[in-house]
C-alpha cells in the first residue's frame, strides 16, 4: 500500500511516519508538506534514507502540484495532517488558518475523487466540540457532541470535517476523521505549551502560565494517537468519527509544576500572565467508540510519557535549540513582552 502523509514534517504527522514505516514496512509512505514555520526536515531525518519513504516540499493547497503527485504516486490512501495547528496564532491572523485548514482539505480530497475514489482520513481535533464547563466532571465529548468552536483555529477545523462528511454524502468518498484530544511527545514544536515550558526552563526563562492556569486539557502520548489513526485507516467504518483520547485530564498549572520539580527548577519562574481571548475551559475525550469498535486502548501512562517527553528534549537539544533561536524569538517577543 502506498499513502500519503500529509504534514508529515510537523509533530503528529512525524511521528506517524516513524511509527507507520516500523509498524508496516511492507508499505510506502509519501509525505508531502509546505515546510512552514512549523515544518523541520531534521524530524524526518531518521526515515530519510529508508526506501520506503519519500518527500515532496509541497502545499496541499497546490491543486496542480497535488493532482501531479497523485499521478506519479498512485496513493492507496491519504492521511491528511496537515495543518495550521496553533490556537494563538490564529488569534493574530485567522486568514491562513482557513487557506491550508479548510480549501486544502477540499484540495486533497478533490485529487482523491479524481484518481479512483481513494480512502481519506482526516486527523481533527476534540476542540471542534468547543469547551466543558470546569465544575461539570461528569460531562465529556462524545462524537454526538455538537460543533461548537471558540476560535479561529477550530472553527476552520470544524470547517474542514464538514466537509469531509459533505464529500462523503455527496460523492461517496470513503472517508473517516478523528477527533483527538491534546497530543505531546517528542519533536512538539516550542509554542506548545509542554515543550515550551520545557524550554524555558531549561532556559531558566520566565514560564507564562495564561490566567490563573486552571484550564484543563486531556493529554494523550502521540505513540497512541498514531496506532489510533492507523486502527481507523484500517478497520474502521466508512463515513464515521472516531474520538481519540486517554481520559487524562490535567490544569495546566500542573503540568508547569511538574515540569519544573522533574526539571530541578523553582516554581518561582512562573509567570502568570493575561488570558487567551476565548480560553476554551476543558476538554475531555469519551473515548468509547474506538475502545469498542477496534480495541483501541490507550499504552503510555502520563506519569511514564511526560518523563520520556523531558528526556527526549535534554537529549535532543539541538533540534529545539535551531528552531528558538531564529525566526520564533520574533514570535515569541510579539505574543510574550508586555503580556
Ligand atoms: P504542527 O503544526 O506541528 O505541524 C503541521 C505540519 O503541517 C507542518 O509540518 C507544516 O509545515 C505542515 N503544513 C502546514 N500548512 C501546510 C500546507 N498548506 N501544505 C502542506 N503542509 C503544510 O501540527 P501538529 O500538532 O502535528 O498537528 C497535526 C494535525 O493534528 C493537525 O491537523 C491538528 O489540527 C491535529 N491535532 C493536533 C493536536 C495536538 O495536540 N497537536 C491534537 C489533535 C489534533
Ligand atoms: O504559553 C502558554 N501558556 C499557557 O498557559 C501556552 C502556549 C499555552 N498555555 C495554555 C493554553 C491552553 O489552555 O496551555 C494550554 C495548552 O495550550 P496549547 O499547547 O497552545 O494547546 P491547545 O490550545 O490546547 O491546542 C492543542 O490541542 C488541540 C493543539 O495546539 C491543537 O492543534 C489541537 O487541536
Amino acid at each position: 500500500m502506498t499513502i500519503i502523509v500529509t504534514g508529515g514534517a510537523g509533530f503528529i504527522g512525524g511521528n506517524f511516519i516513524h511509527y507507520h514505516l516500523k509498524a508496516h514496512p511492507e508499505d510506502r509512505v509519501v509525505c508531502i508538506d509546505k515546510l512552514t514555520y512549523a515544518g523541520n526536515l531534521s524530524t524526518l531525518a531518521p526515515v530519510k534514507d529508508n526506501r520506503n519513504f519519500r518527500f515532496y516540499k509541497l502545499d496541499i493547497c497546490d491543486r496542480e502540484g497535488v493532482y501531479k503527485l497523485f499521478e506519479e504516486e498512485k496513493p492507496d490512501a491519504v492521511i491528511n495532517f496537515a495543518a495550521e495547528s496553533h490556537v494563538d496564532r490564529s488569534i493574530e491572523n485567522p486568514e491562513i488558518f482557513l487557506q491550508t485548514n479548510i480549501i486544502g482539505t477540499a484540495t486533497m480530497m478533490d485529487a482523491c475523487r479524481k484518481y479512483g475514489n481513494i480512502r481519506y482520513h482526516q486527523v481533527s481535533t476534540d476542540e471542534v466540540y468547543g469547551d466543558l464547563p470546569l465544575d461539570r466532571p461528569d460531562l465529556f465529548f462524545t462524537e454526538e457532541t455538537p460543533i461548537h468552536t471558540s476560535s479561529p483555529y477550530s472553527s476552520s477545523k470544524a470547517g474542514a470535517d464538514l466537509l469531509v462528511l459533505a464529500y462523503h454524502r455527496t460523492y461517496g468518498l470513503p472517508v473517516t476523521i478523528s477527533r483527538c484530544s491534546n497530543n505531546y511527545g517528542p519533536y512538539h514544536f516550542p509554542e506548545k505549551l509542554i515543550p515550551l515550558m520545557i524550554a524555558n526552563c531549561l532556559n531558566d526563562k520566565p514560564l507564562p502560565v495564561y490566567g490563573e492556569g486552571l484550564n484543563v486539557r486531556d493529554w494523550l502520548y502521540v505513540e497512541d494517537h498514531c496506532k489510533a489513526i492507523d486502527l481507523i485507516v484500517r478497520k474502521g467504518r466508512i463515513g464515521e468519527v472516531y474520538n481519540v483520547g486517554g481520559h487524562n485530564e490535567m490544569k495546566n498549572i500542573d503540568i508547569v509544576k511538574l515540569i519544573i520539580k522533574e526539571l530541578g527548577k523553582d516554581e518561582t519562574l512562573i509567570t502568570y500572565v493575561t488570558d487567551r481571548k476565548g480560553h476554551d475551559l476543558r476538554y475531555a475525550i469519551d473515548p468509547t467508540k474506538i475502545h469498542n469498535e477496534l480495541g483501541w486502548l490507550p499504552e503510555t501512562k502520563f506519569a511514564d510519557g511526560i518523563k520520556k517527553t523531558i528526556r527526549w528534549y535534554l537529549d535532543n537539544k539541538s533540534w529545539w535549540e535551531e528552531i528558538i533561536s531564529g525566526e520564533y524569538q520574533n514570535y515569541y517577543d510579539k505574543m510574550y513582552s508586555n503580556r
